[in-house]
């Protein structure tokens, strides 16, 4: 059985030698002129002041198997067919739409975004509601840096996110068999959109983020099912109502709103108490199987958003 880490706030202690799993690198041009050829000890004191640094000393998942084992379904439903089938579709030039309940709203190319963020790799789990994971260093920046430039009103209480329509470019969206109503659509609470750890992620492994994996833009939150973790976004819209989220709609008893990582929950069709980490050879005894933690290891961070619900009822 590998040993399971929870994740570790490492912030405080970025040493040079902390390359591998706690390996941080800067990609992009930060806000506020910093220069990310500075000595070591100024590159720490900007990182450490960042309150969203989180990281997990797990093993990484390779790029192979993170980037050939996807759910992307309007490229088809099997987990090959994003990769096979997603090479017509084209990331740039995009846009993105951020309005509803703001001051400012906007539209804004993924360069100009690019710019404004410190684009700073991160070691996330990902995990997946079928019950396997992965563990994967995102690049990505805070969604809520992007929600403080729109100014969310006091009413707003919610962000919903939707997925671009391109069947010219996107094969499960044309054709006989469509699995989803499109677009795809996703949403989260305010606190929980402005929690550090939820990311909008636009590389991964040093790289910009492929199609397959939801590029240019895609929601990584971690202490969720990643049926969460909306791709190809195009639009984000503050909204007061609970927005819709397509496999809630498609299948209400078995996905929830919130879709909080809970291993005391089932799926209705399997138990979720356990996972299967991607890449790790499964033995005779389901060797390469974990003991899945409440909110995906991230309780301490998040579980106070939830304080008071019942989980059992609002899965
Ligand atoms: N637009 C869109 N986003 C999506 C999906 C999808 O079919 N379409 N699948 C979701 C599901 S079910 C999972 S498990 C994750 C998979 O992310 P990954 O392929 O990067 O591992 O993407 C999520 N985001
Ligand atoms: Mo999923």
């Amino acid at each position: 059985m590998p040993v399971y880490h929870p994740p570790k706030i490492a912030g405080s202690d970025i040493t040079p030698q902390t390359v591998y799993m706690n390996r941080r690198t800067i990609l992009g041009a930060a806000a506020g002129g910093l220069a990310f050829a500075a000595a070591p000890s100024a590159f720490a004191a900007a990182l450490s002041a960042r309150a969203t640094d989180y990281t997990v000393t797990e093993k990484l998942t390779t790029k192979e198997d993170a980037t050939s084992y996807n759910n992307f379904y309007e490229f088809g439903t099997s987990k090959s067919d994003p990769l096979q089938n997603s090479e017509a579709f084209k990331p740039t030039p995009w846009r993105v739409e951020i309005g509803g309940l703001v001051n400012k709203p906007t539209v804004i190319g993924i360069d100009d975004i690019m710019k404004d963020f410190t684009m700073e790799e991160r070691i996330y789990r990902m995990r997946c509601v079928e019950a396997w994971s992965m563990v994967i260093p995102w690049i990505g920046f805070p969604l809520s840096a992007l929600l403080d430039r729109v100014e969310p009103l006091g009413s707003a209480k919610y962000v919903a996110f939707e997925t671009v329509v391109r069947p010219e470019e996107m094969p499960g969206q044309r054709g006989l068999f469509q699995p989803l109503p499109w677009p795809y659509v996703d949403g989260l609470r305010l606190d929980e959109a402005r929690n550090p750890l939820t990311i909008l992620a636009t590389g991964l492994y040093g790289e910009t983020l492929p199609n397959q994996n939801g590029a240019p833009l895609r929601l990584v939150v971690p202490w969720k099912y990643g049926f969460k973790g909306i791709k190809s976004i195009v639009k984000i819209t503050l909204t007061e109502e609970e927005p819709p989220c397509t496999w809630n709609r498609s299948a209400p008893s078995e996905y929830g709103f919130y879709a909080n990582v809970n291993p005391a929950v089932d799926h209705p069709r399997w138990s979720q108490a356990t996972e299967r980490r991607i890449g790790e050879a499964e033995g005779l005894f389901g060797g390469a199987r974990m003991n899945t933690l409440p909110f995906n290891g991230y309780a301490e961070e998040v579980a106070g958003l939830y304080s008071g619900m019942d989980l059992s009822v609002k899965f």
